[in-house]
């Protein structure tokens, strides 16, 4: 067939067919690369952090993966996220991605939330739930500190399985939140009928915030859902001063976006937690409250 629609076609076809195999290429690649990973030294994390909008202090911060191939170099988590699931090795990954960032953040000062991704193949599986929680079990970070993110998405593909692994993680003490918020279905009464303790708007109503009032009028309106439901809320991706303006005239909120923070590697993200004064880092023995003091001043 092929054969046939280059004959007709000609560049076109050829064009689709090389653009095609570079496809396969690129996702044979990732999959050889990803059952070869030595994955603890060629995965990492990167912390977000979430701020308070009236204060500008980080309130907590999100664990995003990233892997660097010796093969490939960087791939993005879209790309590697999707063929770990594909290739069946997205349980051992999300393990690994998990364990390296409680061991990262259980030294950190403070007592700032974080939260962890987890993806419907995550929640398909109740042994792997299992594995998970024995995960965060044995390490040294407390448990309610710990948020995970779940997509709409993820918790519609089937809701009853989705509301047993919710119930399990909230066992933990750990905190559920809905990531993406606006842009599935947003449907209220899940919102109410599951265990969710937060929403994180998504980042589509930030991007013309400042020109659209209807933009406006959803996130007051979803703001002013968690607070009537006592969910807690945040802003995903305000990347702009006009933006944030905009926001702070709404209210008091919890804040994501490259305006405040990047996704900053762990060493990164010390540092920039030593810019907030935090009364409990003076007696820290881990990062040592006198080099925050020298470093302040
Ligand atoms: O779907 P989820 O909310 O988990 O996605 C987080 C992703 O959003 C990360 O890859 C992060 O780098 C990206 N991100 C975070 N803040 C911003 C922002 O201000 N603008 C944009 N465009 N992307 C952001
Ligand atoms: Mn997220």
């Amino acid at each position: 067939v092929l054969y046939v629609a280059k004959e007709r076609l000609r560049g076109q076809a050829i064009l689709f067919s090389e653009k095609h195999q570079a496809e396969i290429n690129e996702t044979t690649g990732i999959m050889r690369g990803l059952q070869e990973a030595n994955m603890d030294d060629e995965f990492s994390i990167n912390y977000q952090f979430v701020v308070d909008s009236q204060t500008g202090v980080p309130v907590g911060a999100e664990a995003l993966a990233r892997w660097s191939s010796p093969v490939l170099g960087n791939v993005s988590p879209s790309k590697f996220i999707k063929n770990a699931e594909k290739s069946g090795v997205i349980n051992q990954v999300t393990e690994t991605l998990l364990r390296k960032t409680l061991a990262e953040v259980s030294t950190w000062p403070g007592d700032l939330f974080i939260s962890f991704n987890l993806s419907a193949h995550d929640i398909g599986s109740s042994h792997h739930i299992h594995r998970l929680s024995e995960i965060v079990q044995s390490s040294n970070f407390p448990p309610k500190r710990l948020t995970f993110e779940i997509t709409e998405t993820t918790l519609l593909r089937d809701l009853n399985r989705a509301h047993d692994t919710l119930q399990l993680l909230k066992g933990l003490g750990s905190k559920v939140a809905l990531d993406d918020f606006g842009t599935g279905y947003s449907s209220l009464s899940y919102v109410q009928n599951l265990p969710i303790d937060r929403l994180k708007i998504d980042r589509s109503f930030l991007h013309d915030i400042e020109q659209c009032r209807t933009s406006q009028a959803v996130v007051k309106a979803i703001l002013e859902l968690c607070e009537s439901l006592d969910l807690d809320c945040i802003v995903e991706g305000v990347e702009t001063e006009q933006q944030f303006e905009v926001l702070q005239g709404l209210g008091r909120m919890k804040i994501q976006g490259y305006l405040f923070s990047k996704p900053l590697p762990s060493s990164d993200a010390l540092t920039y937690l030593q810019f907030f004064p935090e009364p409990k880092l003076e007696n820290d023995p881990v990062t040592g409250g006198m080099v925050k003091q020298s470093r302040m001043r």
